[in-house]
């Protein structure tokens, strides 16, 4: 008989204890499939004052805890190590929107919510929330949170950070923190909030959120610009800034080979272009006044970039379904990247000036050393932040490639180090990164970090073997 599991059972209810071998497996798998871990037990508290209960439940055993939300992150955060001591806590079934605040243009959360869900919620009351990324059929805002996520709405409303006023938290001690303050200011001390935001789980359970609701726009459109180089993209974001000011909401760079993967894998998902192109941007704009005005905008950019050649085409999206299959292309290169076979991702960021040449000298470097390596490279060009990821030559068998992975990630880490930039520009670290980081953050930046660690989490509970 186990003691812990006995208690746990009594805190929340038998049935949201689960041992069973085949009920755990897809909470100890990655979203990736390429890692499974080990954990006695799956718990799935319905409050927060279960939470909390079995926080202390843990410390008194000795018992370490991943937090888990949607299980959609990227690098290895969610799920336990291989021990087998862990339980993975399972934020899935506090989901419930507590509060929303029209006047204050606030919205109070259970961590669990499903990032959609809260989205349409928003769309409801006529108010936008604007998270937006490919996981949002699936991933929770405590693990928004907890990563601070990006997304391709950053450039105009920022990181999950930013879209945050207040948190309650479930210490590694098992008390309750109620910091779900709706103020917009409020400087009374050091800011626990954003320690926790981007912790990954290290330091705490996340269980609500007030999060910052924003008009709803009154009209979004949608183009697809074509052109030669990452550089041509870089006038074009600087031309689409000046024109359009905060009416630009998203600016995605997409190469060629990127959209040939996705027809390839997804045959209706193509470019409505009658010829290839080196690269792509997939432009948004949302327009506080109306459709025409959105669209005067928008022509008069996209007709600019033409007549001085930064673009050689364009497409605008005349109707939401048109608009949908334009974004479905840039939502799918993830998807059609795993269906070509075994990956290496780096999710990366530089200063946006640099974006041309960090590629152009990144490029040549692998292609030195992996003659025939494809690279896939897209992401939120307008945050500086790419996704420059690699698949392996056709002609190389992709077992070998990934053995080779670590010299690869030295190759592009290193390059984007010189260029001044981040090895994880939105992902976070998790057991993935964990020991890279420590070549490029400083010994006074990871002794800090170290500490807030053991001042918080001095037990080291929470989490072990992400992040630090
Ligand atoms: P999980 O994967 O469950 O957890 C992520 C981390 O947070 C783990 O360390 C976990 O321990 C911790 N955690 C989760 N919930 C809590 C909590 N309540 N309290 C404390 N810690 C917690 N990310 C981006 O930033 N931008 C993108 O554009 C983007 N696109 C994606 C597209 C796809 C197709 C996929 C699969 C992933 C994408 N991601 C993206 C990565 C991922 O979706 C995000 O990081 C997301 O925010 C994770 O949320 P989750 O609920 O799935 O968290
Ligand atoms: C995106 O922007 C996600 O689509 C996933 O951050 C990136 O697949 C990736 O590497
Ligand atoms: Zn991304």
């Amino acid at each position: 008989m186990n003691n812990f599991l006995d208690l746990c059972r009594e805190a929340i209810g038998a049935s949201h204890v689960i041992t069973n071998e085949a009920d755990m497996a897809s909470y100890l798998v990655d979203w990736r499939r390429r890692y499974t871990g080990r954990a006695q037990a799956v718990l799935r508290p319905g409050s927060v004052e279960e939470v909390a209960a079995l926080v202390r439940l843990c410390v008194d055993a000795g018992v370490p805890i991943c937090p888990q939300g949607g299980n959609t992150g990227l690098v290895l955060g969610s799920v336990p190590d291989l021990s087998g001591r862990a339980v993975v806590l399972s934020l899935g079934r506090m989901n419930r929107i507590r509060d929303i605040d029209l006047v204050n243009n606030t919205m109070t959360v259970d961590a669990g919510c499903i990032l959609a869900n809260i989205q349409q919620a928003a769309d409801e009351r006529d108010r936008l929330f604007p998270l937006s990324l490919g996981a949002e059929g699936s991933c929770t805002i405590g693990g928004n949170l907890s990563t601070n996520a990006g997304g391709t709405g950053v450039l105009r409303y920022g990181n999950t950070r930013e879209l945050c006023l207040g948190l309650e938290v479930v210490t590694p001690q098992g008390e309750v923190w109620n910091g779900l303050r709706g103020l917009r200011k409020d400087n009374t001390g050091y800011d626990l909030r954003d320690l926790y935001i981007g912790a990954e789980g290290t330091l705490g359970i996340i269980t609500g959120a007030v999060i910052k609701l924003f008009p709803r726009p009154k009209a979004t459109l949608t183009a697809l610009a074509a052109m030669q180089t990452t550089d041509a993209a870089l006038k074009l974001l600087t031309l689409a800034r000046q024109q359009c000011g905060a009416t630009l909401t998203g600016f995605e760079l997409m190469s060629q080979f990127c959209l040939e993967l996705v027809a390839k894998h997804y045959p209706q998902m193509h470019a409505p272009f009658p010829q290839p192109y080196p690269q792509y941007v997939l432009l948004e704009l949302s327009d506080s006044e109306s459709e025409e005005h959105a669209m005067a905008m928008l022509e008069s950019l996209i007709t600019g970039a033409l007549e001085e050649e930064t673009i050689q085409d364009a497409v605008v999206a005349g109707s939401i379904a048109q608009s949908r299959a334009l974004w479905d292309i840039r939502e799918h290169i993830t998807l059609a990247q795993a269906d070509e076979g075994k990956n290496i991702k780096h999710d990366v960021s530089v200063p946006i000036s640099r974006i041309g040449d960090f590629i152009h000298e990144t490029d040549a470097l692998l292609a030195d050393r992996f003659p025939g390596i494809r690279m896939v490279t897209f992401g939120h060009l307008g945050d500086g932040n790419l996704h420059y990821n690699v698949s392996p030559p056709v002609d190389m068998p992709a077992d070998d490639f990934m053995e080779r992975q670590h010299e690869v990630n030295q190759v592009v880490h290193d390059s984007v180090h010189r260029f001044h930039g981040s090895i994880s520009a939105e992902h976070g670290l998790g057991a993935l990164k964990r020991e890279e980081i420590k070549q490029y953050k400083s010994a006074v930046e990871l002794r800090l970090m170290g500490v807030i660690k053991d001042a918080l989490d001095p037990l080291h509970l929470m989490n072990p073997g992400k992040v630090l």
